[in-house]
């Protein structure tokens, strides 16, 4: 009678070491990690036995880092993303590393860059069955709710893995999400329980590419009309650049019509080459105040106040996401949308225009030229800015002098990674940067832009130098010992300028905007302002193991900077503290 018993479920059989650690390692194996960032927590256990495993059998995978601060390891997962298009995965601890590392999530939100987090909690505490996930989920762990209730609001996704057999499914689709647009992190919980427990693999396999996006025909048609007919055109960019092609293609759609192209003061990276004649600066208002045509090209927050749209002009918005989830309030005043990945549609949207012939050959003539010239006395201004700041070598140090010194010392494919405040634009504006992936600008609360650095260092390889422009005050919320130990731990040098101008100067700038004749003037007392108790810069790098530098004078910077060079050439990381007049 046994055989006509109706069938339950199989039984399930544990096979050795196939568990929920091995199942996590094998979708970041499928996804096409090629590492795990991670801050350590108890949780891990199962997925470091299956990196043990690995290791042993000589098989192919993500290599592990071991990093000790949760902003270093997202930071840097935010870096290689941002330079490789990958999606890391980062692995943190319960609910303590994730809020540890939630500034770093939510400025990987920002950013836009693909990842996903895990962290884990406890189900049954010690009380469920089966293995012990250990005393410190019951007495200090739990979180009401699951962690994923704190990721939720800086993450485009947060879930539960709840049982071993949706792990892997979960952990895999959860990178897929990350990567579709608007690309941004994703958290899964993953139980220590879970993790633990046995795996039976089904339906694994490699993550395909994700489709890509192409903007509608007839959008298309539109925006090539606008432009063809428009007589005084502006074009705008914050991130296309990002993608060599879009980058690339940009310059054609402009040369091709000769738009001018502005980087608003919102632009977070290398968008444009910044010599071309076309490059017309960062002050949309008074070109757009003139404009007929504004084009927004993947900008999110082009003008300020939101709503104070300069001038009359259409606004024709090039986007795959125009309206970014993330952003609270987002006004763009589009008239009309045009869809898809920015490098096709505006390969396409240049296609068009050629094909359609409307555009009035010698009127583009004439603003090529007039942008030429605008252009070369835009470059004029900024040399003599260059000449004035140097003027004295045994003078203290302008701020002008660092960015120029910086871009005719560096490489031309060094890449600069910039968390300073008051100093980003002049660093724009000297640095140059003709190239995409030259600049780019950390996005987020302060203190990442050491660990991002580390991350785009580990993606470019040791033949490119990496250097990372920071405030002083940024500098100290970066978690500067964790950050350099890294660098020395797995071989990643960097070039660390901090701009040192003994404040928070743009705190000042701030009260003195919403008070130019209140009490802090009077009495000359400003609080969230004064750094003059900062430790030395270089004093806490030479005792972390990097080479530090103080530079006081113009005259000692180029000096400094050519001995930090050489230290970061041999594989050490270097920190020059540079003091500044403002
Ligand atoms: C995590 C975090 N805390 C506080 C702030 C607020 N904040 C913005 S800029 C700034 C000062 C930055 O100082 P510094 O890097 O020296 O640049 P400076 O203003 O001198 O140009 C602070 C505290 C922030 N952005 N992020
Ligand atoms: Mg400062």
């Amino acid at each position: 009678m046994s055989d006509a018993a109706p069938k339950g479920p199989a039984p399930r059989r544990r096979k050795a070491n196939t568990d929920g650690g091995e199942a996590l390692l094998r979708a970041c194996r499928d996804l096409g990690a090629d590492y795990i960032f991670s801050s350590a927590g108890s949780e891990w256990a199962p997925v470091w036995e299956a990196l043990a495993r690995q290791a042993e059998g000589g098989i192919a995978g993500p290599r592990y880092l071991d990093l000790t601060h949760e902003t270093v390891a997202v930071g840097m997962a935010t870096g290689y993303a941002l330079e490789t298009g990958q999606v890391p995965v980062v692995l943190l601890h319960a609910g303590a590393g994730l809020l540890q590392g939630a500034n770093a999530v939510h400025g990987a939100l920002l950013t836009g860059v693909p990842m996903v987090v895990c962290s884990g909690e406890s189900t049954g505490y010690g009380d469920g069955a089966g293995r012990d996930p250990g005393s410190q989920w019951y007495r200090n762990l739990s979180v009401v709710g699951g962690p994923q209730a704190l990721a939720a609001p800086f993450t485009k996704w947060a879930c539960a893995a709840n049982d071993v057999s949706v792990l892997y499914g979960m952990v895999r689709r959860a990178g897929e999400l990350a990567a579709q647009p608007p690309a941004g992190p994703v958290y899964v919980n993953t139980p220590v329980e879970v993790l633990l427990d046995s795996w039976q693999p089904a339906a694994t396999g490699p993550v395909p590419r994700a489709a890509l996006a192409a903007p509608a025909d007839e959008d298309v048609a539109t925006a090539a009309r606008l432009l063809a007919t428009a007589r005084r055109p502006v074009l705008a960019v914050e991130s296309v650049g990002r993608d060599p092609g879009a980058f690339a293609a940009l310059i054609d759609l402009a040369e091709l019509l000769a738009i001018p192209v502005v980087e608003p003061q919102s632009a977070v990276c290398a968008n444009f080459p910044r010599s071309h004649p076309l490059h017309q600066g960062g002050d949309l208002t008074a070109l757009a105040a003139d404009a007929d045509l504004v084009v927004l090209a993947g900008c999110r927050a082009p003008w300020y106040p939101p709503s104070a749209k300069p001038g009359s002009a259409t606004v024709l918005v090039i986007d795959e996401v125009p309206h970014r989830p993330h952003m609270a309030y987002q006004v763009l005043t589009a008239d009309c949308y045009v869809g898809g990945s920015a490098g096709p549609a505006l390969q396409a949207i240049a296609a068009r225009v050629h094909e359609d012939g409307l555009f009035d050959a010698r009127a583009v003539r004439a603003r090529r030229e007039r942008l030429a010239d605008a252009h070369t006395a835009a470059d004029q201004a900024r040399q003599e800015a260059e000449s004035r700041a140097a003027a004295d070598p045994a003078g203290p140090v302008d701020p002008v002098v660092v960015a120029s010194t910086l871009r005719d010392m560096l490489d031309p494919s060094a890449v600069v990674v910039d968390e300073t405040i008051t100093h980003s634009r002049t660093i724009v504006r000297h640095l140059l940067a003709d190239v995409p992936g030259r600049y780019r600008y950390v996005q987020g609360g302060l203190g990442q832009g050491l660990g991002v650095a580390l991350g785009v260092k580990l993606a470019v390889g040791p033949g490119r130098m990496v250097a990372f422009t920071v405030g002083d005050g940024s500098w100290l919320y970066n978690p500067v010992l964790p950050g350099l130990m890294a660098s020395a731990q797995y071989g990643l040098p960097l070039l660390a300028v901090v701009f040192n101008n003994g404040a928070y100067r743009s705190m000042q700038l701030n009260h003195l905007r919403a008070y130019p004749e209140g009490a802090a003037v009077r009495t000359g007392q400003f609080l969230g302002v004064d750094l003059s108790a900062q430790p030395d810069a270089a004093a806490v790098a030479t005792a972390a193991g990097a080479a530090g530098f103080t530079v006081a004078s113009t005259g000692q910077l180029g000096p400094a900077l050519d001995k930090a060079m050489a230290a970061v050439r041999d594989g050490q990381s270097a920190v020059v503290n540079v003091q500044l007049t403002r």
